[in-house]
C-alpha cells in the first residue's frame, strides 16, 4: 500500500488472453498526477506507440478513479474513462456519476487499463479480486438500457458500465452509458469499448474506500454536506439542475441555434427548464454520494416513445433542441432517449444533424435519402430517422457517424461551418459574441467540450469585449481547477460551480484521504503536469502542432450575428490571436502553441521533451 487514501493497484486486463493481472501503483504516480485523469495521461503516454489505431486491439481503454471517488463528501461518485480517440485521433477522456466507481474503490483498484480484442461479444465481470469473462453474443445489438437491465437481475447490485449499437457500430462519438442516463467518454471512448468486443464492464466490491483518516472523512462529510444543504441556490438547483442554463444561454445570446449560426432561438420557451419542470419532470436522480442529485428524469407526453423517461441535460436540450430549430420538448426527449439507447453522444450527434441539415438546405449536397425523410430545421422525426441511421450506420449514417470534420473532408465542403475543434464537436454554447469562451474551448484538452472550458459565464461579467491578459489568467486559472483538480481527484465540480462550495474543502479532503499536505498551488502544479503531458500525447501523434488546432471554426469569425441583442457581433481575428499569442506565452509554449523544453523541464516532463526530440520535433528552449 502506498498510503491510505489511494488502494494502490491497477487492475490490467487483456481481453485477447483473456487474462488479468494485478500491478502496484507506484508512490510517484499517485503524488505527480493524483489519480483520474492524470493517471489516464500517464499511462498512455508511457505505454501506447504513437501512430496506434484507436479501434485497433493495441488501443488502451482506462477506467480511473482518483483518492477522493466514492468518499462520503459531497458529489464524489464520479470516474474518468480516457482513450486514445477515435473521433480526435488525440487524448481523449470522459467523466461519468456511476456507481460502477465507487464498486471500482471498493474491489481495490484505483483504475482498470484494459487492452486486446475479444474474440466473441463479452461481459467483464470484476468481483473483488476475481476477473470473469463472459461470453455474451445474445447482448450484442441490445441497447443499453436492456442491457443494463438483464444484468441488474443476474448480478444484484454492482455498477455497470455499457454500451450500445452505436458502440457495437464504431461510431465515432459513441459514448458509454451508465443507469440509464449517465454518459461518459464524449470523444468515442463508446466505440473503443465496442472495438474490444466489450459489451459491459460489470464491477462488485466487498471492501473498504482507502482512507488515512476515516473518522475525519466522516466530520468533514457530515459538515460538508450541510453547507450544501444551506446553499441559497439549492432548491432551485435541484429542480432544475442544469436545464436552468437554457435560459441564461437565451438571455446571454449563446444558446446554439440552427448549427451555431445564432445564439438566440425564437421559441427557446418551448423547451426550457421551466416546461420541463413543470410539464414533463417526474423524478430526481443523480450519481452515488451526492446530496444536490441534478438528473432530471422526464417523461414523454406524445410521440413514438410516449410513456417513455429519460434523463435530460442542458447539453441535450441545447444541441438536440434550438441547435437543430426543434421546439417540441417531446421530440427533444425522444432524440435523447435514442441517443441513450444506442449509446451515442449527444453533443456531437445535434452536431452532426445540424450541419447536415444546413448543408441539404443550402443545397450544397444532394442525397436522396435526405429527401426521402424531408430532411430540415425543426422536423424532430426526420431527425429521428437520420440519428437512428448514424447509430446502425446505415446508408448516409455510415458517413455522419465519422463526425463533423471527417465528414466535410469526405464531402469537401462545409469546413468554415463544421463546428468542432481538434475533431470534437463543440458543446452547447454560442460563442460569436465571446472570445474568451471560444478560446477555452480551442485550448480545452480534448477539444471542444466545456468541461475545462465553461469560462463563459465569468466572460459575461469580466465583459465580452475585453482583450486582456487578465482574462487569459484568469481561463488558465480555471482550467487548472477543472482539468487539474476535479478530474485528478476525481469528483463533480458542480457544487463548486452551481452553487459555490467553497474551494478550500478539497485540500482538507485530499489530507483527510491521503494524510499528504495538498495545497491549491499543489493542485495546480499537478494540473499543469497533467496539461502539457496530453498536449504532448497529441503532438506524439500528429507529429507536430499548429495554431490552426487552436483556433475555433470560420463561422464565428465570418457571418455576424442577425438576432438577438448581440446582432452584428463576430469574432476579430485580431483580438483573438492577441489572447492566443498571451495564452501560449503563460503556458510556456512557444508561437505555435508547442510547450518549450524549459517549461516541461518546470513540470517534471524532462524526459517526454527527450522523446519528442528524439522523434524529430523542435521543442524551443
Ligand atoms: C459530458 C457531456 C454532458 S456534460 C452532457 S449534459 W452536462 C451530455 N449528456 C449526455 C447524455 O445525457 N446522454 C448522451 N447519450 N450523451 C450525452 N452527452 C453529453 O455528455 C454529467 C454531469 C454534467 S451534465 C455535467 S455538465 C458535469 N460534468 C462533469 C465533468 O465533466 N467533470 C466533473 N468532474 N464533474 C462533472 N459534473 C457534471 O456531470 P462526458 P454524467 Mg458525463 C443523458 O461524460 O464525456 O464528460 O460528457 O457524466 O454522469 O452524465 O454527469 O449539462
Ligand atoms: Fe452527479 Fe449532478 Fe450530483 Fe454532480 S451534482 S454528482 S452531476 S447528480
Amino acid at each position: 500500500m502506498i498510503s491510505e487514501g489511494w488502494c494502490g493497484k491497477i487492475l490490467r486486463i487483456d481481453v485477447s488472453k483473456p487474462k488479468h493481472v494485478v500491478q502496484r501503483l507506484s508512490k510517484e504516480m499517485a503524488k505527480e498526477y493524483l489519480g483520474g485523469r492524470g493517471f489516464a495521461i500517464k499511462i498512455l503516454w508511457d505505454e501506447l506507440s504513437s501512430g496506434t489505431h484507436p479501434l485497433s486491439p493495441q488501443n488502451k481503454l482506462i477506467l480511473a478513479t482518483g483518492p477522493l471517488t466514492g468518499l462520503n463528501i459531497p458529489s464524489s461518485g464520479k470516474m474518468v474513462i480516457a482513450s486514445k480517440s477515435p473521433l480526435t485521433m488525440g487524448y481523449g477522456d470522459g467523466n461519468i456519476g456511476t456507481k460502477a466507481s465507487v464498486q471500482l474503490r471498493k474491489a481495490g483498484y484505483d483504475a482498470v487499463v484494459i487492452e486486446g480484442r475479444a474474440k466473441k461479444p463479452t461481459v467483464i465481470l470484476i468481483e473483488d479480486w476475481e476477473v470473469s469473462f463472459i461470453e455474451a453474443p445474445h447482448l450484442w445489438g441490445k441497447n443499453t438500457f436492456e442491457v443494463e437491465e438483464e444484468l441488474e437481475e443476474e448480478h444484484g447490485d454492482a455498477g455497470i458500465l455499457v454500451i450500445g449499437p452505436a458502440g457495437e457500430n464504431h461510431v465515432r462519438y459513441a459514448v458509454i452509458i451508465s443507469e440509464r442516463g449517465r454518459s461518459g467518454g464524449r470523444p468515442g471512448m463508446g466505440a473503443v469499448m465496442g472495438s474490444k468486443n466489450i459489451k459491459a464492464i460489470v464491477i462488485k466490491g466487498s471492501g473498504e474506500l482507502p482512507v488515512l483518516y476515516p473518522e475525519k472523512i466522516k466530520e468533514l462529510g457530515r459538515e460538508a454536506y450541510q453547507e450544501i444543504l444551506k446553499k441559497d441556490n439549492y432548491n432551485y438547483w435541484i429542480r432544475q439542475g442544469t436545464m436552468m442554463t437554457v435560459d441564461w444561454s437565451q438571455e446571454n445570446s449563446d444558446l446554439p441555434t440552427m448549427n451555431f449560426k445564432e445564439g438566440v432561438f425564437d421559441k427557446a420557451d418551448n423547451i426550457n427548464g421551466d416546461v420541463m419542470e413543470e410539464k414533463y419532470k417526474v423524478k430526481r436522480t443523480g450519481c452515488p454520494k451526492c446530496n444536490m442529485q441534478c438528473g432530471n428524469v422526464c417523461e414523454i407526453r406524445e410521440g413514438l416513445f410516449e410513456g417513455s423517461l429519460v434523463e435530460v441535460d442542458y447539453e441535450n436540450v441545447g444541441m438536440l433542441g434550438s441547435n437543430l430549430a426543434i421546439d417540441s420538448m417531446d421530440d427533444v426527449l425522444a432524440l435523447n432517449l435514442l441517443a441513450d439507447k444506442q449509446g451515442v453522444d449527444t453533443i456531437s450527434l445535434g452536431n452532426v444533424l445540424g450541419f447536415v441539415t444546413e448543408l441539404h438546405t443550402r443545397e450544397m449536397i444532394q442525397e436522396q435519402e435526405l429527401d426521402e425523410i424531408s430532411l430540415k430545421w425543426g422536423n424532430g422525426e426526420a431527425m429521428m430517422r437520420l440519428a437512428e441511421k448514424i447509430t446502425t450506420r446505415d446508408g448516409i449514417g455510415n458517413k455522419l457517424a465519422e463526425g463533423v470534420r471527417l465528414f466535410s473532408q469526405l464531402i469537401g465542403k462545409g469546413k468554415e461551418f463544421a463546428m468542432q475543434i481538434k475533431g470534437l464537436e463543440i458543446s452547447a454554447y454560442d460563442c460569436h459574441a465571446a472570445p474568451g469562451m471560444a478560446l477555452a474551448f480551442a485550448t480545452s484538452p480534448i477539444g471542444a467540450h466545456h468541461k475545462d472550458a465553461w469560462f463563459i459565464a465569468l466572460e459575461v461579467k469580466m465583459g465580452r469585449d475585453l482583450i486582456t491578459r487578465e482574462k487569459v489568467l484568469k481561463l488558465i486559472e480555471m482550467q487548472r481547477l477543472r482539468g487539474g483538480l476535479f478530474e485528478a481527484a476525481v469528483c463533480c465540480r458542480l457544487p463548486w460551480i452551481e452553487l459555490g462550495f467553497n474551494l478550500e474543502w478539497y485540500p482538507r479532503f485530499l489530507e483527510a484521504a491521503t494524510g499528504i499536505k495538498v495545497s491549491m498551488e499543489d493542485v495546480f502544479k499537478i494540473s499543469d503536469r497533467i496539461y502539457n503531458l496530453i498536449r504532448c500525447f497529441w503532438i506524439r501523434e500528429y507529429g507536430g502542432w499548429s495554431r490552426e488546432m487552436d483556433v475555433p471554426p470560420a463561422r464565428w469569425f465570418d457571418e455576424p450575428l442577425e438576432k438577438g441583442y448581440l446582432r452584428g457581433k463576430r469574432l476579430s481575428r485580431k483580438d483573438y490571436n492577441t489572447l492566443l499569442n498571451w495564452y501560449y506565452e503563460e503556458r510556456g509554449w512557444d508561437e505555435n502553441g508547442m510547450p518549450r523544453r524549459s517549461t516541461l523541464s518546470k513540470v517534471g516532463l524532462s524526459y517526454v521533451a527527450g522523446e519528442l526530440e528524439s522523434r524529430g520535433v523542435t521543442l524551443k528552449p
